[in-house]
């Protein structure tokens, strides 16, 4: 398992800056697994200044690779239920929350619908996306046929990164 239904990859971000950070991305990780979803690597955690709203604690961020056999909108519906039930709340836009799980890459597919935008809008302008996903994924390329590695460099190259460091417990 996931035992019915062609299985697919995805990456998929997750953030923490309230609370015990590091319990709700354990939650989450535990949340997601299921009959249909299943973590098959997990990146280290990293602490990472909030960029967008900058007015909010550092975040834990992590990048986990799962399988699947949910289409992208029925992951994305089943991340909405997990990031309610462990009492996300939408006050201020960008700022602190409890859990966030992003669809960062299905497959090779780009989407652009009104609900959800894959690749995440974004991703390859956060050295908190990429660093992690880098540390699981480096040579994966991506829809637009780079690799990692290679978005990483030319964020890198940007010189315009947040600062971001491995988490020890
Ligand atoms: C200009 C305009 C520059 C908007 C940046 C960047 C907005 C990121 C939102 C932006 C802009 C975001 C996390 C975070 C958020 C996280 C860290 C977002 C959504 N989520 N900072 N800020 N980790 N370090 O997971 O990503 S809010
Ligand atoms: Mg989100
Ligand atoms: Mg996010």
């Amino acid at each position: 398992m996931p035992g019915k239904g062609k299985v697919k990859h995805a990456f998929l971000g997750l953030g923490s800056n309230m609370g015990e950070r590091e319990s709700y991305l354990d939650a989450a990780r535990q949340e997601l697994t299921c009959s249909e979803v299943r973590i098959i690597r997990v990146s280290s955690l990293y602490e990472t200044e909030p960029v967008g709203y900058t007015d909010q604690g550092w975040f834990l961020n992590q990048v986990v690779k799962v399988e699947t056999t949910l289409d992208p909108e029925e992951l994305l519906s089943f991340i909405h239920e997990i990031e309610n039930k462990l009492g996300r709340k939408r006050l201020i836009r960008w700022g602190p929350r409890v859990i966030d799980v992003d669809i960062l890459l299905y497959e090779n597919l780009v989407l652009d619908t009104p609900d959800l935008i894959i690749p995440h809008p974004r991703m390859y302008e956060r050295s908190f996306v990429l660093i992690p996903l880098q540390e699981i994924a480096p040579d994966l390329v991506h829809p637009d046929g780079r690799t990692t590695r290679e978005h990483l460099e030319a964020l890198s190259g940007k010189g315009e990164t947040e600062k971001i460091r491995l988490f020890q417990g």
